[in-house]
């Protein structure tokens, strides 16, 4: 009898050491399967977490957009053309088909090198986050759906391979070793890092086909769950889109409120390009059949308003600026867009406001609260519950149905987005969501003016350079602008003219500018008067203030 070759175990088979053996090979496809089921559940979890944050969009669908915007038009022409209707839902099959064929190369990459499918994953992932990142309005929350199915393939993976690995690993020291002579008590797993027991191959089979089995079913059934979830949000954006609020109409720019130079911020924000800051994670979604506002607390008639109770009252409209106490000096947390709604003065004197009262409690849908200064809710001005943002029924990450919006007053002390809740009160009875963080407890708004043309370290012609921006003083108004180059003296700028104290203006000004470096800066004087201070602070607790500055060169 012939003596049996000593065998080392392989710490990396990097082959299998027999190609004909029937076990290894039934292997491979399960390597492919062991991809595709992990790459199938990672598409469910980010599926199911963007349904269950009401993100406009799977990862997937954010993907297909994409594709969609990047596609030259007339490809596009030739390709409708040639299936019409059914572009969306080929194109769809079309993503499905390559990440499945992706997913399963991944697996069966995973067999020789374990981290090579991160690699995949990690391109994988990053073709979703450009496409989330260029979505409309996409937010940083809006990732997070990527993240989780990144995070889930490389999880599930493992899960699924560890069983394959130590089947292999059993068959090849089977063929290699002969029962008695050289006994294996351990393998490193390949990657795995740990110690594995080696186990009869239809152990390690019966345990592969159990974890593909439960990941294919956990897949189909977020799936499921994710689209009921999501049902909500399609049936808000639905209800959102067929409503018709006859008393809102479409907002009109006043070309005087133009200086037109290229560059400076458009004086009307598109809601799309409007800056977006709430607390929400899952952002709410109310039918507007379902929404009513509570008012209460220091009144004379407690009342409970319906959607239909308030689109059936006169409508105010009006242009306002609104801004975020958050935004630094020159920054961009500021928009100015055409508000349609009801006066709050017209509800809470239909309420009927006790005489101590100094505030208004008011809570969103999603639980967070502000106390607003009940005085800029009753007096003259425009504040008012808004359900329409220029002349479109609120986006839903800006407040649908209902939000609140006060000119002269920060966002996070006035602005609440899906109101439904009013508590007529005293600040000195009350606390909200920012006052108990340390921000100022009122939240008037402060003068500012920023510089939008030369951007910092752009280079122009010297000679005569032209500078703008915008300024803003919500309800006090703007009188004038004016910046200095190098420190030098201040030059008056042009401003755009507009009817209201409400909103910000455009500036514009000329000056002649010698080449080399230079440093532009800016500040504005309001209605009364009053000129921006140069002095620097920071956002907290209730405002920057100083002045934007620039640096360009000129050659
Ligand atoms: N429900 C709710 N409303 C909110 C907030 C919030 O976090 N939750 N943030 C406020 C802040 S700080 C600002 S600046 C404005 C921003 O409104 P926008 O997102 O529509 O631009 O909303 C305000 N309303
Ligand atoms: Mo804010």
């Amino acid at each position: 009898m012939p003596r049996p070759r000593p065998v080392r175990t392989p710490r990396r088979l990097r082959t299998p050491p027999v190609g004909d053996n029937r076990r290894v090979r039934s292997f491979r496809g399960a390597w492919s399967l062991a991809g595709l089921a992990a790459g199938a559940a990672g598409l469910a979890t980010s599926y199911f977490v963007a349904m269950a944050m009401t993100i406009r969009e799977s990862p997937v669908v954010a993907v297909a957009e994409l594709v969609i915007r990047l596609t030259p038009g007339w490809l596009a022409e030739y390709l409708i053309g040639l299936v019409g209707r059914l572009d969306k839902p080929l194109l769809l099959l079309g993503i499905f088909v390559f990440c499945g064929l992706l997913f399963a190369w991944a697996g069966r990459l995973a067999r020789r090198i374990w981290w090579a499918p991160t690699l995949v994953y990690a391109a994988l992932a990053a073709v979703g986050a450009v496409g989330v990142a260029t979505q409309r309005g996409a937010t940083l929350t809006d990732h997070i759906p990527v993240a989780v199915g990144f995070v889930t393939w490389l999880v599930t993976l493992s899960l699924l391979t560890e069983p394959l690995r130590r089947g292999e690993l059993a068959a090849a020291h089977e063929l290699v070793t002969v029962p008695g002579e050289a006994r294996v008590e351990s393998l490193d797993l390949v990657g795995g890092g740990g110690e594995a027991e080696l186990a009869p191959p239809e152990h390690t089979r019966r345990s592969f086909l159990l974890r593909a089995g439960v990941v294919a079913a956990g897949a189909a059934v977020l799936t499921t769950v994710g689209r009921v979830v999501g049902r909500g949000r399609r049936r808000v954006e639905e209800s959102r889109r067929l409503l018709r609020l006859p008393q809102v109409s479409e907002p009109r720019v006043p070309a005087s409120a133009r200086v037109g130079l290229d560059g400076v911020a458009a004086w009307q924000t598109r809601n799309d390009d409007f800056y977006l800051i709430h607390t929400a994670i899952v952002v709410p979604t109310i039918e507007p059949r379902d929404w009513q506002l509570r008012i209460h607390g220091m009144v004379d008639r407690e009342i409970t308003l319906t959607y239909s109770d308030l689109v059936e009252r006169r409508f105010d409209e009006a242009w306002m600026t609104l801004n975020c106490v958050s935004n630094e000096v020159g920054g961009s947390l500021v928009g100015n867009a055409w508000w349609s709604g009801v006066k709050t003065a017209d509800l809470l004197t239909l309420a009927g406001v006790d005489a101590g009262a100094d505030a208004v409690l008011q809570t969103s849908e999603d639980g967070w609260t502000c106390g607003t200064p009940l005085a800029a809710l009753t007096d003259e001005r425009n504040a008012m519950l808004a359900v329409a943002m220029n002349g479109q029924p609120l986006p839903i990450e800006h407040g649908f149905p209902v939000r609140t919006v006060v000119p002269g007053l920060y966002g996070y002390v006035s602005a609440c987005k899906w109101v439904v809740d009013w508590e007529v009160t005293r600040f000195e009875d009350i606390t909200a969501y920012w006052t108990e963080r340390g921000w100022g407890e009122r939240g008037p708004v402060k003068i500012a003016s920023r510089i939008d043309v030369p951007r910092s370290g752009d280079e122009v012609a010297a000679g005569q350079v032209a500078f703008g921006g915008v300024a803003w003083m919500q309800h006090t108004g703007i009188s004038g602008v004016e910046f200095q180059v190098d420190r030098g003296p201040w030059t008056r700028a042009e401003i755009g003219q507009v009817e209201t104290l409400d909103t910000w203006v455009q500036w514009k000004g000329v000056v002649d500018v010698e080449p080399g470096d230079h440093l532009v800066q800016v500040r504005a004087i309001d209605a009364d008067g009053n000129v921006q201070t140069g002095v620097d602070r920071g956002v907290l607790p209730d405002g920057a203030t100083g002045w934007h500055q620039v640096d360009f060169t000129a050659s």
